[in-house]
C-alpha cells in the first residue's frame, strides 16, 4: 500500500534530515509522526521514526550531543523555561540591544549587564509585578550572525508573547532586526504583531510547523528625543507591531514598555470574593478575554465548575452584585463571587 505522504511531509523531511541541534531534530521527529498519515502503508515508516524519536530523546537525556558528530558536546539544553504566573514573556534580540537591563529594571533577577556585547549566554528568567499579577520574563542570549543558539526555538515556540528589543543606539539596529527575523522565520517562526486567527477550513498545508508567534518591539535606549526618527524609521518596517519606546533612564516609558507587555499577553484578571468578605484583590483568576462565569470557575477547579449555580458580579457596566449565569461574559477587573 503507497504511503501517501502529504507534499509538506517532505518539506519537513529534507529540514529534518539537515538539522544539527538534538532538541530541535526531536521537535521535528515528532512532527512527521503527526504528520505521518496512519495507516497499513505508512506503518514501516511509523515504526522507524518512533525509533528515531526514542533515540533522540535518549541523546538529549544524556546531554545532548550534537547531532553530526562535528558539534561540541552540551552538558545541558536550557531549551524550556518552567512557566510561572500570569504569562511567559521571551525578550528577544541582537546583541547588547539592552535585554538583560529590562529584566534588571522589571524584576528581581539579577542577570549579567555589560557595555559588551553576548554577555549573555543563557535564558534567565524573572518575575515582574504589575497589577496584582505577576508576569514571567525571560531573557535570552542575543541572536545574530555570530550566534544563534537553536535550543532557543524551542523557548520561542513555548511563549505567550515574545518582547523583541531593538537597541536604537546601534546604527545598524534595521540588519540586525532583520536577521533576527528572517533567521526564526527560516525555522518557521514567524513573529507576528496581532495574534493570527486560523481562517475557516483550519491551516494552509504552508501553514503545517509554523508558529505564529505574538510579539511587541521595544524601541529600546530612546534616551531623549534625538533617536525618534529611528524610531519613526521602525514603524516604517514593522507597522503592524506594537512598538514601545523605552530608556532604562526614563521610568515612565518603562510603564508604558509593562503596560504594553501586560496587553499584549491579552489576558483578563477576575478577582474573587467569598460572601460576606471584601474581595482578594492578591491573586486574581486569568483568563482569556470573552471567558465566561462558567470557564472562570473552570479555572479554580473543574469539580466547582459543576456544582456551580449562579454568580454574583462586580464590575464596570453591572449592577453591583448582578446575578449572573454561568454563561456571562466577564471583563478584566471585574469581581465575582460564586454560589454552588
Ligand atoms: N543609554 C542607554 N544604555 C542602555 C539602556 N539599556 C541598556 N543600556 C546599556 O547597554 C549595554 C548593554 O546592555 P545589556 O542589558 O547587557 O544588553 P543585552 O541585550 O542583554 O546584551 P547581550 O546579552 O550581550 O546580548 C549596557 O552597557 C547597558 O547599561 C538604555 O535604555 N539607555
Ligand atoms: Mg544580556
Amino acid at each position: 500500500m503507497p504511503a501517501n505522504l502529504p507534499p509538506q511531509y517532505y518539506v519537513l523531511e529534507r529540514e529534518f534530515k539537515a538539522e544539527r541541534d538534538t532538541a530541535e531534530k526531536l521537535r521535528l521527529a515528532k512532527e512527521l509522526l503527526r504528520m505521518m498519515p496512519k495507516h497499513k502503508g505508512t506503518d514501516k515508516l511509523q515504526a522507524e521514526m518512533k525509533a528515531k524519536i526514542s533515540k533522540l530523546t535518549k541523546l538529549l537525556a544524556s546531554g545532548g550531543q550534537k547531532g553530526g558528530g562535528g558539534g561540541a558536546a552540551r552538558t545541558e539544553q536550557p531549551d524550556h523555561v518552567e512557566r510561572e504566573g500570569a504569562g511567559q514573556v521571551i525578550i528577544i534580540g541582537p546583541p547588547n540591544s539592552g535585554k538583560s537591563s529590562l529584566l534588571d529594571c522589571f524584576t528581581n533577577a539579577h542577570p549579567i549587564v555589560a557595555e559588551f556585547p553576548y554577555s549573555t549566554r543563557e535564558p534567565q528568567p524573572g518575575m515582574m509585578s504589575f497589577q496584582s499579577i505577576q508576569i514571567q520574563l525571560v531573557d535570552t542570549p542575543p541572536i545574530s550572525p555570530d550566534l544563534f543558539e537553536t535550543y532557543l526555538l524551542g523557548i520561542i515556540r513555548n511563549a505567550d508573547l515574545i518582547c523583541l528589543v531593538a537597541g536604537l543606539n546601534d546604527d545598524d539596529f534595521v540588519e540586525r532586526l532583520d536577521f533576527l527575523v528572517d533567521k526564526l522565520k527560516q525555522r518557521r517562526i514567524v513573529l507576528v504583531g496581532k495574534e493570527r486567527e486560523v481562517e475557516e477550513g483550519g491551516l494552509s498545508p504552508s501553514d503545517v510547523g509554523v508558529a505564529y508567534k505574538k510579539t511587541i518591539i521595544a524601541a529600546h535606549k530612546i534616551d531623549d528625543d534625538s533617536r525618534l526618527p529611528r524610531m519613526e524609521k521602525l514603524r516604517e518596517i514593522y507597522p503592524d507591531f506594537d512598538i514601545i519606546r523605552s530608556s532604562i533612564l526614563d521610568d515612565e516609558s518603562l510603564e508604558n514598555l509593562q503596560q504594553g507587555i501586560y496587553q499584549g499577553l491579552n489576558i483578563i484578571r477576575v478577582f474573587t470574593k467569598t460572601v460576606g468578605h471584601d474581595p482578594d484583590f492578591k491573586d486574581p483568576i486569568i483568563l482569556k478575554p470573552g471567558a465566561s462565569v462558567d470557564e472562570a470557575a473552570f479555572a479554580l477547579h473543574k469539580d466547582f465548575a459543576r456544582k456551580l449555580k449562579f454568580a454574583k458580579v462586580w464590575g464596570e457596566g453591572k449592577h453591583d452584585g448582578q446575578r449572573v449565569q454561568k454563561t456571562f461574559i466577564l471583563n478584566d477587573g471585574d469581581i465575582i463571587e460564586f454560589h454552588i
